[in-house]
């Protein structure tokens, strides 16, 4: 399928999303939620793909919404409409990992679509912010909620309250970030531990994740009982028995995805 803002192509198991408006640096206009929500609607139903990475460009994974599309919107309008919310959230519902892999800006909305992915790998060159505060607005797309539980109340309150950039090092300082990879390795390297997680067991995969994403939703009592159950429903797929006598045997394992 061909798409206006985004450029897609499969590595491997890696579905690869490239976030592609240039000359807005990206801005999340609405057209381009609706290329990446289909792209990963793509991925989500392809067997051979499993795990996503989605980037940008050198200069900036998103700058943020598309300022120029929403100035002028009423706030009945926006409330009516509930302005730009449809698609926004489809990162969430994905069940298959997705890493963003940021250079340059991801700024407002940016940086709220990568901290919406599973994890975030860094280039050097990085730089995240919630600058809405210097337009007259707030973080709309879980910008104080993400950012908050990511780094903290100190630095998350300053950033929303003041707009301030925070570069690579400081954002995998503050755990934003998982780490932070020379720029002209960033696509490859996250490929690559794509490629990794891809060679995995789907099913067990998934119930990592979801069993993390708990964390975020429950009390520590409540999320160690989830975990628990996941983890005992893992004895019940082949490829449980398969990693284990893998493991045993001293040999690499033959996932099946069952
Ligand atoms: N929107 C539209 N155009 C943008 C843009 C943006 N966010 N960011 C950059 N551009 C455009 C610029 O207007 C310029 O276009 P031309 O003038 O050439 O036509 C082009 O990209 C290059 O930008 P600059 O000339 O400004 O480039 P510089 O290198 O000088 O500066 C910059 C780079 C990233 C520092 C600067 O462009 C900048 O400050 N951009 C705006 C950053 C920003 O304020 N972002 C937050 C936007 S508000 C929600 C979902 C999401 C949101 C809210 C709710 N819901 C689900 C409810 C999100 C809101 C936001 O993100």
């Amino acid at each position: 399928m061909a798409y206006e803002n985004i450029t897609v192509e499969t590595r491997g198991h890696v579905g690869l999303i490239t976030l592609n408006r240039p000359k807005a640096l990206n801005a999340l206009c609405a057209a381009l939620i609706k290329d990446l929500g289909q792209a990963l609607d793509a991925f989500e139903a392809d067997d051979e793909v499993g795990a996503i990475v989605l980037t940008g460009s050198e200069k900036a994974f998103a700058a943020g919404a598309d300022i120029k599309e929403m100035q002028g919107k009423t706030y009945m309008e926006a409330y009516l409409s509930d302005f730009i919310t449809d698609g926004w959230e489809r990162i969430t519902t994905c069940r298959k990992p997705v890493i963003a892999a940021v250079a340059g800006y991801a700024l407002g909305g940016g940086c709220e679509v990568a901290m919406m992915c599973d994890f975030i790998l860094a280039a050097d060159t990085a730089k995240f912010g919630q600058p809405e505060i210097t337009i007259g607005t707030i973080p709309g797309a879980g910008g104080t909620q993400r950012l908050t539980r990511a780094v903290g109340k100190a630095k998350a309150m300053e950033m929303v309250l003041t707009g301030r950039m925070i570069d690579a090092v400081e954002a995998e300082r503050a755990g934003l970030v998982s780490r932070i990879v020379p720029a002209a390795d960033l696509v490859d390297e996250a490929v690559k531990v794509a490629e990794r997680i891809a060679g995995l067991s789907r099913p067990i995969v998934m119930l990592a994740k979801e069993s993390v994403n708990a964390a975020f939703e429950t009390t520590l009592a409540q999320g160690v009982t989830f975990e628990r159950r996941l983890f005992h429903s893992t004895f019940a797929t082949e490829d449980q028995k398969e990693g284990m006598a893998a493991f045993a045997e001293k040999r690499q394992p033959n996932f099946k995805n069952k």
